[in-house]
C-alpha cells in the first residue's frame, strides 16, 4: 500500500535544507512525498489534501520563528475538513532560543496535532499514527 505525506515549509519561511532532507529521508523509507517546498500558504496545504485524501499527514516546517503567525487559520481548515489528516510541525518554532511550554499549548490550540523536534522522530510518529495508537505530544 502506498504511504503518502504532504510536506512543506510555512508561508513566510524560506529555509529549504531541512525540507529537502525530510523529503529525501521519507522517500528513502518508501513514502510518496508531495513536497510543496518553502513559503507554502495554508490554503495550498489544504488544496494538496483535497487532491490527496489518502495523505497520512501534513508535515510543516518552520525555522524563522514565525510558526504561530503562519499557522493562523489552521484550526478553521481542520474544523471545516479541508485538512482532515494529522498535522505535524517541526523546526525552530519561535523567535529566540527559549521555547516555553506555552508555545506548545498555543500551537496545539491552533490546530497542530504533533510537534516533532527532529527528523528522526518522524518515521516512528507516522507509524504510530497509522497504527491508530494515541501519541503523547512532544514539547517544542
Ligand atoms: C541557512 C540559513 C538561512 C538561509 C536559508 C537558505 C535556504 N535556502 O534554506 C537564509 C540566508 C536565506 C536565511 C534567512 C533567514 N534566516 Co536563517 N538560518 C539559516 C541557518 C544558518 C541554517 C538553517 C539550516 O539549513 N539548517 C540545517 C537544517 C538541517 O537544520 P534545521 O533547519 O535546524 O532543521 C532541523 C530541525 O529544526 C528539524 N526540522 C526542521 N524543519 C522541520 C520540519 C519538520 C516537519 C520536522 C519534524 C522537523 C524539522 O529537523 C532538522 C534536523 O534536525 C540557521 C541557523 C542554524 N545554524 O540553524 C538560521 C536561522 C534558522 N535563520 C534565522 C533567521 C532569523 C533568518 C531570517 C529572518 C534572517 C533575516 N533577518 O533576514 C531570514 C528568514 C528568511 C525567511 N523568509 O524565512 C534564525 C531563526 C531564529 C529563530 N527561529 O529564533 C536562525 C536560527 C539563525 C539565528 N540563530 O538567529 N537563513
Amino acid at each position: 500500500m502506498q504511504r503518502l505525506v504532504i510536506l512543506g515549509v510555512a508561508e513566510s519561511d524560506a529555509h529549504a535544507v531541512a525540507n529537502q532532507l525530510i523529503a529525501h529521508h521519507l522517500r528513502a523509507s518508501g513514502f510518496t512525498v508531495m513536497n510543496l517546498g518553502v513559503c507554502t500558504a495554508l490554503a495550498d496545504f489544504a488544496a494538496a489534501c483535497g487532491r490527496h485524501p489518502e495523505a497520512e499527514a501534513v508535515l510543516i516546517g518552520s525555522l524563522n520563528g514565525h510558526a504561530m503567525q503562519d499557522l493562523e487559520g489552521l484550526l478553521d481548515l481542520k474544523l471545516s475538513g479541508a485538512i482532515s489528516c494529522p498535522v505535524i510541525v517541526g523546526g525552530n518554532l519561535s523567535v529566540g532560543s527559549h521555547k516555553g511550554p506555552d508555545l506548545r499549548d498555543r500551537l496545539l490550540r491552533q490546530g497542530v496535532d504533533h510537534i516533532a523536534d527532529d527528523i528522526s522522530e518522524l518515521l516512528p510518529l507516522l507509524d504510530t499514527l497509522q497504527a491508530g495508537t494515541p501519541v503523547r505530544v512532544r514539547s517544542a
